[in-house]
């Protein structure tokens, strides 16, 4: 082991944590909370917490902010103004540029930039190299699309104070502008939604000389009348705290802020919405809660600064590994939002009032209002408006601006075995077997860091990984993928080509004075690539390539851990924030985004390991911003194998989905700590509904391989892994609407059900994709019934025993949950996809039939469904090498059709290698449940395709004892690619 320089506690922590050989951890200690700031600890969200405390406790508050009305004009969808800040008494103002643009999706987008620093008229202190402007670069790495300006866009009234502009679909958007102070009132239909700086707490701290003022003689906290005379002279409102605008320290670090204070904040007020969702990564409710206090609400602001968070808590506002700031607003049947587009760290604070104002204004089911408050440390203030009016709608919108979730290798979608470590080729290979002989599916196995050379990314460990080539042929041999861990910190040593590379080429991190930045983690000493620098992702790439990163092949995956980035000895676990990038960028600027730019590095090697071979790459994210759904997966980063933290994992997942990155799942079993036997098999089966299913450990923890688990556990995990395979096809088709819609993968009740406000707060059940499976794992020790909240009047199945469900809207059911149970219904309407040949691993299940489930809806009329597939592995999808199918069944007409779900003409595309060999591919039973019991007598069916027709068998099983009637349809011979009909005449 290394001698490490001086050590932080934090690193201390982690050396104990290494050297704690006892199997036997016990995940006693939670996090370090006095690691990170609250908000009174970070100078600019205290600041702007007493700025809005200032104001909402004033009467006669008035915000300091006025657009200069001769400096507006509206040009092609876009308004351009310059607002003017008073400050000093109404001596002076700053100039601060305002665009207001309308965009053709019918988003607004506000963006509010400083004309000082804009133009470099600033000096910056210590002789900082860093750029004087406020970031700008974020949309660079966010937007990919959606922002043509809405041409059709009009002024529909204009005087002296205020402007209104009519926008967005049919025109039902409304932007009213005012001038004096400035705010903005979005109207949607002729009611307001979303209002901007209504509460007054815009707040754009401009930039000012340090005056250097003689250190007033007083002590800590205490004010002397001079120090009170100085401070209003110098700057308002009365009363600020200058104590943290040029330097800050906190656990022993000291930031120099070289640009002085510089935040932006604004409030956001939902107009008559009670709830308000997204802005992960918490573990907290999905509904997210109030910070200002008050019973069961939180003290704290919810935090968005990308960490390293040990042992997380739970039910809390703090920061976690990745951040999102999209925030959907929803009452009965309307949604609305905001997207915050800033990657300085950030604070948001929730409170909810009753309007009393204007209460009529509001409509008469809506009482409540959700008012926000919005505090970035840095760069512009930039916010986009969307006005809805679906949950659909919001995730769409903002799919359209910051992309949707790449469509996964199909692999991705099965289930992953991890532990830190597997710790040779041999013990590979053997959990390998293993999963073979206990004929549990998987597709991945993982290796953590300790594969390395001593920590030297791109290396193997000499001794025990001596051949991981053929390790990844044994698994290649039943299809299956082996991923590799690769973490941004690159090993300061001597004879380590990466790391003389990383230098020679000048493509790290720089500190303050503008040298390598060096710091330390796993590696002990280290450097950080600069993702943001093209050249460092060019270089990046070069290491992917299979004859530089020796020992992987076409099966092998990355897993890029601890991009927030860690630092263990840096300010609360990251880098410090005057480190500087690419560009001269601030670390403070940029913090947010720096996780994802290191993923899309490594996507993009992935892509270039070989010229001409193009496949979709699979990289798992521990850090992210809103965009890192265009190049991976996350998960939540170190849970407990707890059963709080398996009840946390299901409200944390449901997030990510509404919040556009739905690729997401937790640690199944717990990452610290071992688990009980039920608790890892309850984990199992909730985690057999997170789109992204991995089991993984400490490295202390046990083994604990499925099939270690002993009897029954074993046979059960077994059951839920097989009941993921099954379902698959569906999984798929999911991701295929989440690719194309920015839809979720499994969908919380207020987004399925929009109208039911008993939902809304709901959290713990969900629908996946459009299949009507409703899930609600069992999260709780020793429970062995659930209860399911009804959303609507349908019929309602269980999915094992096609039980009919006594259900009514709105009322909970209790459901049989034993040991062996995944509570799931199926909700009656529905057409979904499996394949029921459970086999090793998703490759091997490639070419087989499929199972069609039709679920009759109570009125009996109509069952609707899709399903989507393509070679799961390229991106030959994107020149029409894909089968969509969309499939119903006709109550009246007593038929089930196939038809190509994007209206494709049959040979209107010219097939490929594997439209060809997917032809092959059927439908080999059709199960409909809720039979008409007209199909008694039945014995066979009519199927007809492609011009032929023939008769398939029928067996129908009468209802018995609450269990609907049934019908399957066996051998139905139709290919899965054709257009076919089954009459049931
Ligand atoms: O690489 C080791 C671990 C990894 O297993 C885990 O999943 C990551 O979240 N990594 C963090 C480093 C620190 C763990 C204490």
């Amino acid at each position: 082991m290394h001698i490490f320089g001086p050590l932080s506690s934090r690193w201390t922590a982690y050396l104990g944590l290494l050297s704690a050989l006892s199997a036997a951890f016990a995940p006693a200690v939670a996090v370090k909370e006095h690691d990170f700031k609250k908000c009174h600890q970070s100078g600019f969200c205290a600041r702007n917490r007493a700025f809005a405390d200032h104001a909402l406790a004033s009467d006669t508050w008035q915000s300091p902010y006025n657009i200069l009305p001769e400096s507006g004009s509206f040009k092609d969808g876009q308004y351009q103004a310059v607002i003017l800040k008073t400050i000093n008494d109404g001596g002076e103002t700053v100039r601060l540029p305002i665009t207001v643009s309308f965009l053709e999706s019918g988003t607004a987008r506000v963006t509010v930039d400083e004309e000082k620093r804009q133009k470099g008229e600033i000096e910056l202190r210590h002789d900082s190299k860093a750029r004087k402007e406020r970031y700008n670069e974020a949309e660079q790495w966010v937007i990919v699309g959606g922002t043509t300006l809405d041409k059709a866009a009009k002024v529909d009234y204009e005087d002296k104070t205020q402007l209104t502009v009519k926008y967005g679909p049919s025109s039902k958007f409304e932007a009213t502008i005012k001038f004096s102070p400035f705010s903005i009132d979005f109207k949607r239909d002729g009611n307001t939604q979303i209002k901007l700086n209504d509460r007054g707490l815009l707040n754009i701290e401009h930039w000012r000389p340090k005056i250097e003022k003689p250190e007033p003689e007083k002590k800590e906290g205490e004010s002397t009348e001079e120090n009170k005379a100085e401070e209003t002279k110098v700057e308002e409102p009365k009363g600020e705290d200058e104590s943290t605008w040029w330097e800050e320290t906190f656990g022993g670090n000291t930031d120099t802020k070289p640009r002085g204070p510089e935040s932006v904040a604004l409030d956001i007020s939902f107009v008559g919405y009670e709830h308000v969702y997204g802005i992960p990564s918490h573990a907290s409710s999905l509904s997210l809660k109030q910070t200002r206090g008050g019973d069961g609400n939180y003290q704290e602001p919810y935090r968005m600064y990308n960490a390293d968070v040990f042992e997380y808590i739970l039910d809390s506002p703090m920061t976690l590994y990745g951040s999102i700031p999209f925030m959907q607003a929803h009452r009965r049947d309307s949604s609305v939002g905001v997207f915050w587009l800033n990657a300085a760290e950030t604070w948001v604070d929730i409170t909810k009032g009753k309007d009393s104002k204007n209460p009529l204004a509001l409509g008469a089911k809506s009482k409540t209002s959700t008012h926000t408050h919005w505090i970035s440390e840095s760069g512009l203030l930039d916010v986009f408006v969307f006005l809805g009016p679906t949950p659909k709608d919001l995730t769409a919108k903002y799919g359209e601006l910051t992309g949707t979730t790449a469509m996964p290798q199909e692999f991705a979608l099965g289930y992953h075995q991890c532990r830190w470590n597997y710790v040779s080729d041999e013990d590979v290979r053997d959990v390998d077997r293993k999963m073979d002989k206990f004929k549990m599916p998987y597709d991945v196995i993982w290796l953590d860091i300790e594969y390395t050379d001593e920590k030297k990314y791109f290396t193997w460990d000499k001794h025990s990984f001596t051949d991981p080539i053929g390790t990844g042929k044994q698994l290649e041999s039943h299809g299956r993928k082996l991923v590799t861990i690769i973490d941004p910190h690159i090993k300061n040593v001597d004879n380590y080509p990466v790391v003389a590379e990383l230098k020679s080429k000048d493509l790290a991190v720089k500190n303050k004075e503008g040298s390598i930045f060096e710091g330390w983690c796993w590696p002990g000493s280290s450097h950080w690539i600069d993702a943001f620098s093209p050249a460092a992702r060019e270089w990046w790439a070069s290491l992917f390539k299979y004859d530089a990163f020796k020992g992987t092949m076409e099966n092998t995956w990355i897993w890029n851990d601890m991009n927030e980035p860690s630092v263990f000895n840096g300010p609360e676990t990251t880098m410090p924030k005057d480190n500087l990038h690419y560009g001269n960028w601030e670390h403070r600027d940029v913090h947010n985004l720096n996780g994802m730019t290191f993923q899309n590095a490594t996507y993009h090697a992935l892509v270039s390991r070989k010229p001409g071979e193009l496949r979709r790459p699979f990289v798992l994210t521990r850090a992210f911003f809103a965009g890192s759904q265009r190049v991976g997966a996350m998960w939540t980063g170190d849970n407990q194998a707890a059963w709080d933290h398996l009840q946390a994992s299901i409200p944390m997942v449901l997030s990510q989905g509404i919040a556009g990155f739905p690729f997401a799942g937790a640690d199944v079993g717990g990452f610290f700590g071992n688990p009980e036997k039920e608790l890892l098999t309850r984990w199992y089966q909730a985690g057999a509904f997170y789109p992204f299913f991995r089991g993984h450990a400490h490295i202390d923890a046990r083994r604990r391989e499925p099939y270690l688990a002993g009897e029954p556990y074993s046979t059960i995990i077994a059951a839920a892994l097989r009941l993921r395979y099954s379902l698959l096809p569906s999984w798929y088709t999911a991701f295929r609407h989440a690719h194309l819609e920015g839809t979720p993968i499994i969908k919380p009740m207020f987004y399925t059900h929009p109208s039911e406000e008993a939902g809304f707060a709901i959290d713990d059940q969900f629908f996946v994709g459009n299949t009507g499976l409703l899930a609600k794992p069992v999260t709780e020790k020793e429970k062995f019934t659930v209860d399911i909240w009804i959303p609507d009047s349908e019929v309602y199945y269980d999915y094992f025993t096609y039980d009919v469900i006594p259900t009514a809207k709105g009322k909970t059911v209790t459901v049989d949950a034993p040991m062996e149970k995944i509570p799931l219904l199926m909700r009656g309407g529905h057409i979904f996809a499996r394949r029921d040949i459970p086999r090793r691993s998703s490759a091997l299940m490639k070419w087989d039939d499929y199972t069609l489930v039709v679920t009759i809806p109570r009125d009996g009329k109509r069952a609707e469904g899709d399903l989507y597939v393509d070679d799961g592995d390229s991106y030959d999808y994107q020149r029409g090498q894909y089968i969509h199918r969309r499939f119903v069944f006709d109550g009246a007409g007593k038929s089930l059709a196939s038809v190509d779900a994007d209206g494709r003409e049959p040979g209107s595309v010219q097939e490929g290698e594997w439209m060809q060999k997917v032809r092959s591919v059927g439908v080999g039973k059709i199960v409909v449940v809720g039979a008409p019991t007209a199909w008694a007598g039945k014995k066979t069916v009519k199927v007809e395709s492609e011009g032929k027709v023939w008769e398939a068998k029928l067996e129908f099983t009468p209802a018995a004892q609450g269990r609907a009637a049934f019908a399957v349809v066996k051998k139905v011979g139709a290919r899965i690619g054709a257009d076919w009909k089954v009459d049931f005449s």
